[in-house]
């Protein structure tokens, strides 16, 4: 180890290297308290020596069915409430238990729901690993407060600090998940992000035009070349918009967006499918003989505008939308796709400056189906459908019909024979409508109440969530038998086997995610935290493992084996490839500016301590930019930056990272700042002081200079002058 350059403490005591507190890096390198040199701020005695001032420098069919169904939609926990009994039985315990220090078998996302975020479990155990901000600002790590990443939250509307977020989507290779992105939807203001999983950071955002309610998103193509989105509100699309809501059947449209997803940084909607004015809801691609086709429920096949709970409930069968994309793109190489205006942003953060950009783009090719014979056709399903979901071989499209009495499962074998026959029953705006017995491969008869999404095991079996009677039923594919039933508390939505909707599902757990939790928990007041249920699916029966608490609504979820992922963690940002035109690589580059009334201060960030640390000469009606490098170059290290009176956030800097926050300091006077996450012993030290003065005032522009800074400057640290040399 080598000496610590300590040349001085403001006490005036000096630290022993023995006592040193910092932990040695992947190098060898004594981080911590070696230069915290605060000298007698207004006294220099040589500009070199103990002031260097660092100035202007360098910066859910049953008609009948349909109100008690209503009434039930209401009472389903009530009517569901447990008997604390049964439930987790035998080895329960042992299953979920991961010792300390180990690793859960599978990373587990699951959508944050109207937090707009996706939160991170590891299972078996159910603990809460990570929430990756998406959506939303997230004051844990300042995502959408810091101005680098401001702009992923930008859209045509503005700003949008919070959304509502609703189906994570790994990507796949040949219909498997691969662990390289996530994929979410934004269902308010409709949007699709890609998630990084080296990283863990959403790294880019796509808006999506002519939409309103972005739900059936975004579900992937086997080889993730498409992710897709469909609005769930039909609104008026093309250049009349301002219309008398009663004429919804003449003039409101849906659409079908296919959005390239392959490439990072270059999402963008490939083209859409207009289609008739119904409530498109989920979507799920077709994979092995169904391969090239896309499908996607719609409700309100009425057409309603009003009181849909009743009047988009009036159908026998609303439709599932069978896409031919592979004929999508056919008709778009051949023209037939129209241009049309459109306004939407595209938002990407570098990953090397770290720094987003928001770019707008100005139209989308838009496919008629009365253009583009063959691209869709519909399959008639009982009753307002919600999932559609597409078994591990690609053979049956399951219906989760919520306000069905059976579970309709379409085949695709019979469907291309159905549509090479032209068993049409009629024609709706272009799209032919597909017999439903000629396409009919079975249903699942009673199944349960309120029937909303089916995964696989890839043994034979599906199962299906039941929300109306809150459980998980577990049924046959190809005799369509129902073989096992699991009660959950309360009201199951969406449900996840691992790879459960690909071709090679993991298929050991289910994770069931419940609406209303009610007493599972202690209660926390009026509001309780939404439920997650584990259960073991090795079996013949199901086995209830745990419950744990999740952050916001989980919708859907998915889950890859961790060993997929661990090992492509990146552990820090490297300082040398940092891009962003503020990064400081050393103290020694550390600076201060002032361009008109904008202050920039460029800071490092190390334990323990800033550097500058104290800055004078800010005035009252100055932006002041902290633009803050965290130079360690160490997994997990990470600083904070606070200043008080800060209106818009704290700055949490990952190892490597620049970030820069904005202050408008409005009054006069000494304002400390500090450092927010507990990074050393000497964590407390890392502070520092901004001097305000008033508006006019002369006191000078300086900030300090550390020692450490002095000695890099004066070719005293060579490691680490070569280490800012190479950087450039
Ligand atoms: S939803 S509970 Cu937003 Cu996927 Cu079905
Ligand atoms: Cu840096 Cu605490």
């Amino acid at each position: 180890m080598r000496p610590l350059p300590v040349t001085g403490l403001a006490d005036g005591g000096r630290v022993p290297a023995g006592r040193d507190p910092a932990v040695p890096n992947a190098t060898g390198r004594q981080r911590g308290i070696t230069a915290p040199v605060a000298r007698a701020f207004d006294a220099p005695t040589s500009t070199e020596d103990h002031m260097s001032r660092l100035q202007s420098s360098r910066r859910l069919s049953l008609t009948a069915v349909a109100g008690a169904t209503a009434v039930g939609l209401i009472f389903a926990c009530q009517a569901a409430r447990p008997k604390p009994t049964t439930l987790a039985s035998g080895d329960a315990a042992g299953r979920v238990y991961v010792a300390p220090g180990q690793y859960d078998e599978f990373y587990s996302f699951l959508s944050g729901g109207f937090s707009g975020q996706i939160a991170v479990y590891g299972l078996p155990s159910g603990r809460l690993l990570k929430v990756v901000p998406v959506f939303s600002q997230n004051p844990e790590n300042g995502y959408g407060y810091n101005d680098e990443s401001k702009a992923m939250l930008e859209t045509t509307f503005g700003s949008v600090p919070w959304d509502d977020s609703h189906h994570p989507e790994l990507s796949q290779t040949d219909g498997v998940p691969d662990g390289r992105w996530l994929f979410i939807n934004a269902n308010n203001t409709p949007r699709v992000a890609r998630i990084d999983l080296t990283r863990f950071e959403t790294d880019e955002i796509l808006q999506i035009p002519n939409a309103a309610g972005g739900h059936a998103s975004p579900f992937t193509t086997p080889d993730t070349k498409y992710i897709v989105s469909a609005t769930r509100f039909s609104v008026p699309i093309g250049k009349i918009k301002d219309v008398a809501i009663n004429t919804y059947k003449e003039n409101f449209k849906g659409t079908l967006s296919f959005i390239s997803a392959n490439e990072p940084g270059k999402m963008d909607v490939a083209f859409q499918i207009l289609m008739p004015g119904y409530n498109y809801d989920l979507g799920h691609a077709g994979k092995g003989p169904s391969d090239g086709w896309f499908f996607f429920t719609s409700y309100n096949s009425e057409g309603a505008y009003t009181k849909l709970e009743v009047n988009a409930s009036q159908n026998d069968k609303d439709f599932i939308a069978a896409v031919n994309y592979r004929k999508a793109e056919a008709c778009v190489a051949e023209g037939k796709a129209k241009a049309m205006p459109a306004s939407y942003i595209h938002n990407y953060t570098d990953p090397k400056s770290r720094i987003a950009t928001a770019t707008r783009k100005t139209s989308v090719k838009v496919i008629d189906p009365r253009d583009c014979e063959g691209v869709v056709y519909y399959l008639p399903t009982p009753k307002s459908p919600h999932g559609v979901d597409v078994d591990p071989t690609g053979e049956y499209i399951v219906a989760g019909g919520k306000l069905a009495t059976v579970i309709p499962v379409h085949s695709f074998t019979k469907l291309a024979k159905a549509i090479a026959d032209k068993q049409f029953e009629s024609t709706v705006e272009g799209i032919p409508v597909l017999k439903y017995d000629a396409i009919l491969a079975g249903e699942v008869q009673k199944p349960g109440l309120g029937p909303l999404h089916t995964e696989f095991d890839g043994k034979g079996n599906a199962y299906t969530s039941m929300f109306i009677s809150s459980e998980v039923v577990k049924w046959k594919l190809g005799t369509w038998e129902v073989v096992d039933r699991m009660p959950v508390y309360y009201s199951v939505g969406h449900i996840m086997i691992p790879g459960g909707d690909s071709k090679k599902p993991w298929g050991k757990y289910l994770v069931a995610m419940n609406k209303i939790t009610k007493d599972r928990y202690l209660p926390t007041g009026p509001e309780m935290a939404q439920s997650a249920q584990l259960i073991d699916i090795t079996g013949e029966k199901m086995k209830m493992l745990l419950d744990f608490p999740t952050i916001g609504e989980p919708h859907y979820a998915q889950a890859i084996p961790a060993g997929m992922i661990k090992d492509k963690q990146v552990k820090f940002h490297s300082l040398a490839e940092n891009t962003n035109p503020h990064v400081v690589r050393a103290e020694s580059e550390a600076s201060i500016t002032r361009v008109g009334k904008t202050v920039h201060v460029g800071m490092i960030a190390i334990r323990s301590h800033f550097a500058p640390d104290n800055i004078e000469g800010v005035q009252v009606g100055d932006t002041v930019k902290f633009h803050v490098t965290n130079i360690e170059q160490d997994w997990d290290i990470l600083h904070g930056f606070a200043v008080l009176g800060q209106n818009t956030a704290e700055l949490i800097l990952q190892p490597g990272e620049t970030r820069t926050m904005t202050w408008l300091p409005k009054e006069e006077g000494i304002y400390p700042f500090y450092c927010t996450d507990f990074c050393s012993a000497l964590h407390q030290e890392m502070s520092g002081y901004i001097r305000v003065s008033p508006a006019g005032s002369n006191v000078p522009l300086v900030a300090n200079i550390s020692a450490k800074a002095r000695a890099q400057l004066a070719g005293g640290d060579d490691k680490d002058k070569a280490r800012a040399r190479g950087a450039r």
